[in-house]
């Protein structure tokens, strides 16, 4: 009786091979070039998430390839440790979050030792750990030296719920909502550190020497949100300034009254004593909208007037000023000059509320007399009219000569707005960094020397939700000294935004124990990462950031590159067999323990794989699972067959799977190059039926036979690490099968060893013959000529003329 596949007893068994040989050792120095693969590091949620093997088990196999083509290949793993769900979940059980965080890293970890990863765990990063976040606050301290940390007081999203402010993308929704808790979020004036990353906005929109997928690179233009345009300085009647930023400086003359953001500063100022009831009304209502539904196109236009007015400095006529809520406060100047004629919202809001419409851009065919217009005329065909020193120019041009005008005569200058905001990265609450910045009463805010770091974490704290940091709590720990004067001084209590770990991370892997620098720079060789894999969820906050932290490291000193991560993969997300987000509280969550123990990690290795393409996702279906199992029990089945008591096969077989095997090696490694994991183990599968047909028909073994085994073993390597280890030995292959270059293919051998061709008399299809691929012509019409229905067709008539296509047709004239 043949021996039975049995994961059970292989797994473990080659795993404990592996760590002893230690064949995963990082090994920095090589000849071989480098290959750095990174997967997006995992929170340390309480459990192994299918997500967490669907996201790692295809890089692993990734990673896994490249070394057998021959790169040293760095595939390194880590936890995002610290954050507020760590933290919520300790308030709620009641135990320290540092427990429970390094009780879930141990668990996972094993997990993923189980699932027999290609990781060396020398290289582990643990992001709570002080050793880590030493580096956090170091870097914090550089940018704070290089004008790239500063403190504000600015009104804040926060979060009632979390207790905590949330930077700008951790908002979501058209009703604003805390993206962790779904908690409607509302507005709190706080004391808070940003990241200067708006410094780096136009630099961040060049993607010239990354190959990253076109929709995150938009998504991330779109966030930086980029115009070109002036800032114009209009005056209050008073003499006030408002500067207004618009992207249509050449419709100035065609500016009838100034609308601001109901928040602006300038509001009250401007309002005056008849009018203040109604802007007051009005601002609480204003208030409790969100930016989305203030700036939805089909929203009916709303507004007040102030009754104070604004001077257009273009022709010093008097305007009045408006509030309403389709300006907002967070974008350009949070003032806006109102063109009805040319844009769409003010067309909207003059004709509610009976203002002014004045034409300065005549388009073909158009009147200057506004009354007939029923929309604004936003295109740049036609010319100037109305307009002061410009009236003539081609509205094309307008925009140009009138920056230059507004340049020349002091009444603006050309300004270039963004989106992007500064990162705030302050957080009230207490499983994050420490943020390293002391008050004292007399120096003000001192950075922390440098030799002081790390700032840690105390562990005895009430770590419950106030709203105020709960390391303000702590009896002693924010008391400290100034470190230039020696008097006393408190420590800030907030604690940095967990995106400011996953920012550097990958610089951190290389040397995790270094302590004289956030990475051993004599590793500087190995940045920066090739290959980066992880959700698309990630476009606007993680990927952006750590763009940003790279160039902020780049012009530091600490690297000598501008991108991060030159390639970039995005995988889709695994579904419950609902097609629902897998959950727990939803019941359709997969628990990925019992499967290893029941199938092995190879099969649900390969399950995950063979779910569906990796960039798409979608719906467990636990039913597939039998199917991968089945496949690679034949593939047991065919390679460890050796042939004994079967007759070997003939030649045209041998050679039939001689040529399968050839296509099945470049089908698989093409696959593998574009992430197509599901593919290339469709391609591995017709190979294992092809063999198992063979075998059933009593014809394994032979020469052919063991070249297809030992491929097979080859290529189930990344795939199925222990079972191809496992047919590797047994078919007297040298350990490790992981250590053996990925196979090659003769290009000779990939095509049909046979082909069908279609065999017409007059014009007529009348058979299809089998021929060898190479047959020559002589061989075809000969064949032909011989398939009986082709000469009952003759009628008694006489071949003239034969014509081949070949590889498709023989056409037969008879006469
Ligand atoms: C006058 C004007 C005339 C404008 C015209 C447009 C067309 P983007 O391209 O998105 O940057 N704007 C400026 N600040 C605003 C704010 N805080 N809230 C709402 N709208 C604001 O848009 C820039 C244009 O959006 C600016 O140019 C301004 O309107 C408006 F025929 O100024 B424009
Ligand atoms: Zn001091």
């Amino acid at each position: 009786m043949a021996e039975k596949y049995n994961p059970a007893e292989i797994e473990p068994r080659w795993r404990s091979r592996w760590e002893v040989s230690g064949i995963y050792r990082f090994q920095p120095e090589s000849d071989r070039p480098k290959h750095y693969a990174l997967t997006m590091l995992p929170y340390p949620s309480g459990y192994l998430h299918p997500g967490h093997i669907w996201a790692f088990g295809p890089s692993d196999a990734r990673a896994r390839y490249m070394r057998m083509r021959g790169y040293n290949v760095f595939f390194p793993m880590g936890f995002d440790a610290f954050g507020l769900p760590a933290e919520n979940a300790a308030i709620k059980f009641k135990t320290h979050p540092k427990t429970s965080t390094y009780q879930n890293i141990e668990r996972i970890r094993q997990q993923f030792k189980m699932l027999g990863m290609m990781i060396d765990w020398s290289h582990e990063v643990v992001t709570c750990d002080p050793e880590f976040y030493r580096w956090n606050q170091w870097f914090f301290l550089q940018f704070y030296k290089h004008g790239l940390a500063y403190k504000q007081f600015a009104p804040v999203d926060w979060c009632p719920k979390d207790n905590t402010t949330l930077a700008r993308e951790q908002v979501k929704g058209d009703d604003r909502h805390c993206e962790r808790c779904g908690t409607p979020v509302i507005k709190k004036n706080l004391d808070q550190w940003l990241f200067r990353i708006t410094k780096y906005a136009d630099e961040l929109l060049d993607f010239s020497s990354v190959e990253w997928p076109e929709r995150i690179k938009i998504m991330q233009r779109n966030w930086i949100g980029r115009s070109e345009g002036a800032e114009v300085h209009f005056h209050t009647e008073k003499g006030t300034e408002i500067p207004v930023f618009t992207t249509r400086p050449d419709t100035l003359w065609g500016a009838t009254f100034m609308v601001l953001a109901p928040e602006h500063p300038i509001v009250d100022e401007s309002t005056t004593p008849d009018q203040k009831e109604a802007v007051e009304r009005y601002k609480v209502e204003a208030s409790r909208q969100s930016e989305i539904e203030r700036q939805a196109v089909d929203k009916e236009k709303t507004g007040v007037f102030t009754g104070g007015y604004a001077i257009n400095p273009v022709n010093d006529e008097r305007i009045p000023i408006w509030i309403a809520d389709y300006v907002l406060m967070g974008y350009g100047t949070g003032a806006i000059m109102a063109v009805p004629a040319h844009d769409q919202r003010d067309f909207e809001f003059a004709r509610k509320y009976s203002l002014p419409i004045t034409v300065v851009v005549q388009g073909p065919g158009m009147s200057t007399d506004s009354a007939a217009m029923t929309e604004a005329y936003a295109a740049d065909q036609g010319v100037m009219v109305n307009s002061g020193p410009i009236t003539g120019t081609p509205a094309r041009e307008s925009v140009k000569r009138t920056i230059a005008w507004l340049e020349q005569t002091g009444r603006g200058e050309r300004a270039v707005n963004y989106r992007l905001h500064d990162w705030l990265i302050s957080r009230q609450r207490y499983w994050g960094t420490p943020i390293p910045i002391v008050y004292c009463a007399n120096c003000g805010p001192q950075p922390v020397p440098e030799d002081q770091l790390p700032i840690e974490l105390p562990e005895d704290v009430d770590f419950m939700p106030t709203g105020e940091s709960p390391l303000k709590l702590h009896p002693t720990w924010r008391h400290t000294t100034c470190p230039k004067c020696d008097g006393p001084a408190e420590r800030d209590t907030d604690t940095m935004d967990t995106f400011v770990d996953s920012s550097w991370y990958q610089y951190r892997y290389l040397s995790p124990h270094y302590d004289r620098g956030p990475f051993d720079p004599a590793l500087a060789f190995w940045l920066p990462v090739d290959q980066y894999t992880g959700g698309a969820e990630h476009a606007v906050m993680h990927l952006l950031y750590t763009r940003f932290w790279t160039k902020v490291m780049r012009d530091l000193g600490l690297v000598s590159f501008d991108e991060p991560m030159l390639r970039l993969f995005n995988q889709g997300i695994i579904l419950g067999d609902d097609n629902e987000k897998m959950s727990k509280s939803r019941g359709n969550f997969v628990d990925p323990d019992p499967l290893i123990e029941r199938y092995g990690a190879d099969t649900l290795r390969c399950f995950l794989m063979f779910i569906g393409p990796w960039e798409q996702g979608g719906p467990w279906n636990s039913r597939g699972i039998d199917g991968v199992a089945r496949f690679l029990n034949r593939a047991w089945a065919v390679a460890t067959d050796t042939g004994e008591g079967s007759r070997a096969p003939d030649a045209a077989a041998e050679s039939a799977l001689r040529r399968m095997t050839h296509r099945t090696i470049k089908r698989v490694g093409d696959d593998l190059e574009r992430f197509s994991f599901n593919t290339a183990i469709s391609a591995m599968m017709e190979l294992v039926n092809e063999m198992m047909r063979m075998r059933e028909a009593g014809t394994s073994g032979g020469a052919a036979w063991h070249g297809a085994s030992c491929a097979l073993a080859l290529l189930l390597a990344p795939f199925a690490p222990h079972l191809a280890e496992e047919l590797w030995a047994r078919l007297g292959g040298p350990y490790s099968v992981h250590q053996q270059p990925w196979p090659g293919y003769d290009p000779a051998m990939l095509e049909e060893a046979e082909v069908e061709m279609v065999v017409q008399v007059n014009g007529k299809i009348r058979d299809h013959v089998v021929v060898a691929a190479d047959a020559d012509e002589e061989a075809v019409k000969d064949r032909a000529l011989k398939s009986e229905r082709v000469r009952a067709s003759f009628d008694g008539k006489t071949v003239q003329k034969v014509v081949i296509v070949p590889g498709k047709l023989v056409n037969i004239v008879v006469r």
